[in-house]
């Protein structure tokens, strides 16, 4: 079974034919990981074209892939590095090997550290905000987990989070802090990240205005993998948690990136997001592939991508406080599968990974749903919810989990309205309903890791490195060199430097700033 043979396969009948059937398909297709309740029923699926994709998972040696990322192999092969998040949640006294070294060990002493760290800040009442400064990878994870375990953070202690260079972002955040109860987590893997790297200054220039050179040592710390750029900047690295080459940016928020978010929530509340990661991995790392929930899911996906053509995919929580879920996957989707060469270079013949999207439902509802349901293009989406709330309103949560069972019933049946066209619901769109019983640490581990090796899974099929990222660094070096352009004397403007539109952009800026 090839990519190639999905077209041809016969697409299965509309879903109200499927359901007339075949009720049984409602216990069938539904997987189990950990405490997730995913319910794969409403596809457009059979069991034949089931059976076609879980055979064209073995053809393309998705178990084989799967197994050599958890035995250590260096499986990014364009930066010749092994890929061991999976590590970064084993629990202490497993192993994991990179390199003949068992690096697990060396997982728990920075967890042990950040822990004993966070504890202190934590019985600090002089520290009321913490403010995480990374970007992507270095931020996305902590700010979105923080948003999502609202309900155990330390009352005394909120986060802020500062990404983007422009001075907006930090600027709204030191305007409302008070620099004597302000600890800064300067997260930035490689330490060279200009965004990064422009932000810090900004807040130590801000701290050392107000309190002296002194306070750096105690109002900041760090998280890299590069001890020399963090003395550098001027932070002890005894102030410093590590991690290493073989974390991926956008699989670090379970490493020392997860600082500021271990602060809010504690320690053992950590442990329990750890754990959460941990219970799907071993499901990953064991479940037969026909009842392997990330792998079920990655086939669902990769059958709408490459057999059916659906280019994108919609992420739709309903609960508020994963509102940053679906950035949080764009990155850990868009950025690993984003890919147009196979792992030897050579160019793909099928496409890749999908437009990832959303926003939480309700608000979703009244907005971009209209073309989910009658526009011309199909979107499989995924919803997620949680039988329990974390707030006393009830009423609210009835109507908020009813919106999101009422949503998968009326994508997958539609109404019929030959009369009126324009109230016709064609129905026959395809969506996944993600259950748990309340959005735990351990619950948002558990979701977290069951899209990482959806990802991973899809990336094996496609072929692509999802472990790389070098689609980012075109502009970033452009902009290394327009910057003197923009800012420099006459000398800096070279008539030849760029294209005629690109030269008159840097000439009305020029003109303007
Ligand atoms: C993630 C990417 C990217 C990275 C940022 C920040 O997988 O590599 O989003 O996380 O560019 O990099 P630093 O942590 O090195 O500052």
């Amino acid at each position: 079974m090839d990519l190639a043979d999905l077209a041809d396969l016969a697409p299965p009948a509309h879903l109200r034919e499927l359901f007339a059937t075949d009720p049984q398909r409602a216990e069938r297709y539904v997987a189990h990981a950990g405490d997730l309740r995913i319910d794969f029923s409403k596809h457009r699926i059979d069991d034949g074209v089931l059976d076609a994709l879980v055979e064209l998972a073995r053809d393309r040696g998705v178990e084989a892939r799967r197994d050599a990322m958890f035995a250590g192999e260096r499986i990014n092969v364009a930066e010749d590095r092994a890929v061991g998040h999976v590590a970064l949640r084993m629990p202490s006294g497993s192993e994991f090997r990179i390199d003949g070294d068992d690096v697990v060990p060396d997982v728990h002493d920075v967890l042990d550290r950040m822990g004993a760290f966070a504890d202190r800040v934590r019985a600090d009442d002089r520290i009321t905000h913490v403010v995480n400064i990374g970007i992507g990878g270095s931020d996305l994870g902590p700010a979105m987990a923080y948003e999502a375990l609202q309900a155990f953070r330390h009352p005394r202690i909120r986060c802020s989070f500062v990404s983007n260079v422009d001075g907006a972002d930090i600027a709204g955040v030191l305007a409302d802090a008070d620099p004597a109860s302000t600890l800064f987590v300067v997260a930035s893997k490689t330490f060279g990240t200009i965004e990064t790297l422009t932000n810090a200054r900004t807040a130590r220039a801000w701290l050392v205005d107000a309190l002296g050179d002194a306070a750096v040592a105690e109002h900041f710390v760090a998280v890299s993998t590069n001890a020399e750029r963090v003395a550098e900047f001027g932070i002890d690295t005894v102030n410093m948690f590590g991690f290493w080459d073989w974390v991926g940016g956008r699989y670090s928020v379970d490493s020392a990136i997860g600082l500021a978010l271990m602060i809010a929530i504690g320690p053992a509340a950590f442990r329990e997001f750890l754990d959460g990661f941990h219970q799907v991995d071993e499901h990953f790392r064991t479940a037969p592939l026909p009842e392997n929930a990330p792998v079920l899911l990655a086939l669902l996906g990769v059958w709408y991508t490459n057999g059916l053509g659906f280019a994108t995919k919609a992420v739709l929580p309903y609960a508020q406080e994963l509102a940053r879920f679906p950035a949080y996957l764009q990155q850990l989707d868009m950025e690993s599968n984003g890919k147009s060469v196979r792992l030897d270079g050579s160019r793909v013949d099928h496409d890749t990974g999908p437009i990832v999207w959303g926003e939480p439902g309700t608000n979703g509802q009244h907005a971009f749903y209209q073309l989910i349901h009658q526009g011309t293009h199909v979107v499989p989406v995924d919803l997620i919810g949680f039988a329990k709330a974390h707030h006393p309103y009830q009423q609210h949560h009835d109507l908020l989990i009813a919106n999101l069972i009422a949503q998968s019933e009326a994508l997958a049946f539609g109404r019929r309205n030959e009369d009126e066209p324009h109230r016709n619901f064609d129905g026959d769109r395809p969506n996944t309903v993600i259950l748990a019983e309340q959005l735990t640490p351990s619950v948002l581990g558990q979701l977290i890791a069951l899209y990482e090796h959806i990802v991973h899974v899809q990336g094996t099929i496609w072929g692509v490195n999802s472990y790389d990222q070098w689609g980012v660094e075109l502009g970033k070096e452009l902009a290394n060199q327009v910057t003197p352009e923009l800012t420099g004397g006459v000398d800096a403007l070279r008539p030849d430097a760029h294209d005629a539109s690109t030269n008159a952009l840097i000439g009305w800026y020029r003109a303007h700033r």
